[in-house]
């Protein structure tokens, strides 16, 4: 009994090694051995064994690669080594530049070794692997935290479950961008098209779609696939020492670099690369944005270190945005969330870059007055990876072309359209009661960084807003299944889904509530900000505009906005609303803590490696420190950072207090920060 056992565990293993092994070879490497039909007979062994023998099935096994029950929703993931973005060159000029600050830094350097790559259009994430094993997938997100795509990233063939060899660090993570192959992009918008569904716009958006699903096994359908770019966290074991080598160790261990990944040597060959990859680029299977150069020493690399979120050490060399010819139709007036009366160009559809576009941005009427654009004229379109096309001049104009005017009533409610002196924007004055800007509030406090309300798009919104049943985001908290039932296409079903997702996002942060709220400038980050500061909502009401430009990286100009946002009798009311109907979160401990560095002087210098240097002023000041440039006798404390240099000097030579970065991290950690 024990024997036979023995046997299918050996041949179990065995079977999981060469499946594996397969794998690697058909979609890491493109290079497979066997036929469609022989792996499938193998992995077909595989499946029975593991039914006929449940306990020898493991998590990391192939066949385990799709859960069988959809998430609930999200979870964030905190990155413990911020996601960085890239600096970008727009022409060889910026680069030579890039190249010469590079030199400059590093002094003792006249030629550069630089590892090239090219720049997919595609989802950045990260995969941490424990022990060799993949235990966790994050998007992106802000950089600093994510979301937990574990059970997507499981269904990506070119992702192993398992690292091959053994000579892994214990924790690894490994980051890079996951995409749709132009090919598989093709026949799943004909699968769609043959459905009767919407075809994606693009690969991006099918990608960005698919590793956001709750359930993985549509996530398996869409056939993404990845190529990984850097290492993140590295514990428990060493890497090479050039980035280069580093990526052929991910590949020996069986991720999926981009094969073609070069190193060269200086500026020139880095715009050699460009020019290659520009030629190249049509014949991919993928879609690139630009390439990207990295200073190929890991050792240069720390010395150069990181400017707030980008690697002084990577630039992302773009390709020009795509162009395209077409007549401006029509220009209509869209009314957004704050009012903004944004005029919007209809265009008679053409295709950029192999895009069909028939919308694009005017920007404001300054911009209309700056192209001399009128309606009928011919005009020349830009639209560069994700971003919204816009119109960038005009190639021939109409002989007898409309003059385009600002609309002196808003298009969605009536009221005046506005224009102040000091700002180029102008904006419905409508408030709440006009439903344009109802409808994009509501949209906003549901999106994904706000309360994330899952089923909530933009088309319910709009269902919502013309059935009179919502007025504010308030209202969404009183909505019943009779009301919601007796829309156009709502089942009970996705009703009762509704209302559970609106009951969980009661329990919520109150950064995300502030964010949510749609104060104009308040973002995130700045959401994030005030949370800290007055640890409850209270507090925030109360401030005044002095108080509130206490907070980092709160001005006048945002503060005085701030304030009059709580000082309206209508926002007020939502909020009220919003509290008595079961929104809540959990209170900030603020302590004594904003006054605990009150005139104390900080300066950072040299790398941070554990939060970038903005989080850190931000923290520090949010205790009360004034954060300076420069050492004087008069800073209280230099936080001296990986290869800090001239300010750690002077601070020694001034007798002055140094912490190192774990020593501010326990620092802020004992403040809550
Ligand atoms: O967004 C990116 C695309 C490609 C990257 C990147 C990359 O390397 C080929 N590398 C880094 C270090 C970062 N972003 C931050």
């Amino acid at each position: 009994m024990l024997e036979v056992a023995a046997s299918i565990v050996a041949e179990v293993s065995k079977l999981r090694d060469e499946i594996n092994h397969h794998n690697y070879l058909y979609h890491s490497l493109d290079s497979p051995e066997l036929t469609d039909v022989e792996f499938d007979k193998l992995f077909r062994r595989l499946k029975s064994l593991e039914a006929e023998y449940p306990s020898a099935v493991t998590p990391d096994s192939p066949t385990q690669r799709v859960g069988a029950k959809p998430l609930e929703g999200f979870e964030q993931i905190r990155h413990e080594l911020p996601m960085l973005s890239l600096d970008n060159a727009f022409n060889s000029n910026d680069l030579q530049d890039f190249d010469r600050r590079v030199i400059a830094r590093l002094q003792d350097e006249s030629q550069i070794e630089y590892a090239c790559e090219p720049k997919i259009d595609g989802i950045a994430v990260s995969l941490l692997y424990e022990d060799g094993i993949l235990v966790r997938g994050a998007t992106r997100g802000d950089g600093t935290t994510g979301e937990d795509i574990t059970h997507n990233v499981r269904t990506i063939e070119s992702v192993p479950l398992k690292l091959m060899g053994t000579d892994y660090p214990g924790r690894l993570e490994v980051r890079g961008e996951i995409y749709i192959a132009r090919s598989t992009f093709k026949s799943l918008n004909q699968q769609a098209e043959a459905e009767g569904e919407k075809p994606f716009a693009n690969p991006r958006n099918a990608a960005a779609g698919s590793v956001r699903q709750l359930d993985a096994r549509l996530t398996a359908k869409r056939k993404l696939t990845m190529f990984c770019y850097s290492v993140g966290l590295v514990e428990r074991g060493e890497l090479p020492l050039k980035h280069g080598e580093i990526l052929q160790q991910l590949k020996l261990w069986g991720l999926r670099i981009n094969p073609k990944l070069a190193i060269v040597q200086g500026a020139q060959a880095c715009i050699d690369y460009y020019n290659r990859m520009q030629l190249d680029r049509d014949d991919l299977d993928y879609e690139i944005d630009g390439v990207v150069f990295k200073v190929n020493s890991i050792a240069q690399q720390t010395r150069l270190g990181i400017l707030t979120r980008t690697p002084r050490w990577a630039i992302a060399h773009k390709f020009p945005a795509e162009e395209g010819v077409t007549e401006l139709l029509d220009v209509e007036f869209q009314v957004g969330r704050t009012g903004a009366v944004t005029p919007v160009a209809r265009l008679k559809p053409v295709k950029v870059g192999g895009v069909t576009i028939s919308n694009a941005t005017l920007h404001n009427m300054d911009e209309v007055g700056r192209l001399g654009v009128r309606i009928g004229d011919i005009v020349l379109l830009q639209r560069a990876g994700d971003v919204i096309p816009k119109i960038v001049g005009v190639e021939k104009k109409s002989e007898n072309g409309k003059k385009i005017l600002l609309p002196r009533k808003c298009p969605s409610c009536g009221s005046d359209v506005v224009q102040s002196q000091d700002e180029v924007i102008a904006r419905c004055s409508g408030g709440l009661i006009c439903q344009a800007q109802r409808q994009e509030n509501i949209r906003h406090f549901a999106s994904r960084l706000a309360m994330d309300i899952e089923g909530l798009g933009d088309k319910l919104v709009l269902q919502l807003v013309e059935a009179g049943l919502i007025k504010t985001a308030a209202d969404l908290y009183d909505l019943s299944l009779t009301e919601l039932v007796e829309l156009e296409r709502m089942a009970p079903k996705s009703a009762n889904n509704l209302l559970a997702a609106l009951e969980k996002s009661k329990d919520t942060t109150l950064p995300r509530f502030i964010y949510s709220l749609g104060i104009q400038e308040v973002g995130e980050s700045t959401a994030r900000s005030l949370a800290m500061h007055f640890g409850e909502l209270e507090a925030l009401l109360a401030a005044d505009e002095l108080s509130l430009q206490r907070v980092p990286d709160v001005g006048p100009i945002v503060a005085k906005k701030i304030a009059r946002f709580f000082a309206q009798k209508s926002n007020q009311d939502v909020i009220e609303k919003m509290r008595r109907l079961g929104l809540h979160w959990p209170a900030i401990e603020v302590s004594a803590a904003a006054d605990v560095l009150a005139g104390k002087i900080y300066v950072l210098t040299g790398t941070l490696n554990q939060m970038n240097r903005n989080d850190a002023k931000a923290k520090l000041q949010s205790l009360g420190a004034k954060v300076a440039g420069s050492v004087s006798k008069n800073t209280d404390c230099v936080v001296a950072g990986d290869a800090a240099g001239s300010k750690l000097v002077k601070a020694q030579e001034l007798g002055i207090l140094v912490m190192d970065e774990q020593a501010l991290v326990d620092f802020l950690a004992e403040h809550n920060l």
